[in-house]
């Protein structure tokens, strides 16, 4: 099911806390990933699962890839670099959206994110851009009015946080935004109408008519290995990617490293 073209493929992205579990739950009617507050990472580790969209109903299955806030920490220890190497292995297959998560409350775009983006864009390329999408959560239907001004923020021509993002990263494009909000989005319009706004994002990010997946150079070398020779592939390309982005250099490199070589 996993290579049918109709299926599709969705990994959420983003720290911890920002609703990537819920985002998923909601768009299956399911509670299918543990979500909730806690000091630390409700999610620990990767999880994936083919269901219905249910969130609209529109026929179709999707495969979806739940992480824990990896940006938060992808640098810090071995466990975060095995997760990474089971987040790349899911992936390898092919994917329609890479789904970026932040709670509207909390937009800044910290280090750590930005430098998950710049381990993405070296490892997949830069044409992975064209499979983004970017959700705000907790746009809840009762602080939509209040939050309108950080919406008109977020969305600003000029200082927005999108076109923050395709500075940073000379993209030619824009990641569609949607805003929605997990609460009772079973039986709350509003909630639902969010979902459909995510489908359509969805939509327009997959690859065109025939509905061809992201793939690149990476996860074909990924798939053309198995078992630990796999794995150590996973690994050092991390570390290599890594070692050539400057900005992780100065904040990370040496746990990757230190990380690479106890693999
Ligand atoms: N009101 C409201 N709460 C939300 C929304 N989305 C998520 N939440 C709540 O935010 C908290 C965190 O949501 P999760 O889905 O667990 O977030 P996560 O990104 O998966 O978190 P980790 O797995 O810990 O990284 C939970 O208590 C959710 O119920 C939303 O749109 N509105
Ligand atoms: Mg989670």
């Amino acid at each position: 099911m996993i290579n049918d073209a109709n299926n599709i493929v969705l990994a959420v992205m983003g720290a911890v806390g920002n609703g990537k579990s819920s985002t998923l739950n909601s768009i299956i009617q399911e509670p299918l990933f543990q979500s909730g507050r806690a000091v630390g990472p409700v999610t620990q580790r990767i999880g994936s699962c083919v269901r219905y969209w249910k969130l609209p109903e529109v026929g179709r299955t999707v495969h979806i890839v739940d992480t824990p806030g990896m940006c938060d920490s992808t640098y810090k220890d071995v466990e975060n670099v095995h997760l990474m190497v089971e987040f790349f292995k899911t992936l390898s297959h092919g994917v329609s959206a890479f789904v970026l998560v932040f709670n509207i409350h909390n937009t800044r775009l910290d280090e750590y994110t930005k430098n998950m983006l710049r381990l993405f864009e070296r490892l997949l390329g830069p044409q992975f851009w064209k499979h983004v999408v970017i959700v705000f959560t907790h746009v809840d239907e009762d602080q939509r009015d209040y939050l309108e001004e950080n919406i008109d923020a977020l969305t600003h021509p000029v200082e927005g946080f999108v076109k923050v993002i395709n500075e940073w990263f000379h993209l030619q494009y824009q990641p569609p935004l949607v805003f929605l909000s997990n609460r009772d989005t079973r039986y709350n319009q509003y909630a639902r109408d969010c979902f459909m706004e995510l489908y359509e994002a969805v939509v327009s990010v997959e690859g065109g008519q025939r509905r061809e997946k992201f793939t690149c150079t990476f996860f074909q070398e990924v798939n053309n290995r198995a078992g630990v020779v796999q794995d150590n592939y996973i690994v050092q390309s991390i570390r290599s990617a890594a070692a050539a982005i400057p900005q992780m250099v100065q904040s990370g490199t040496r746990a990757v490293a230190n990380v690479c070589s106890v693999m």
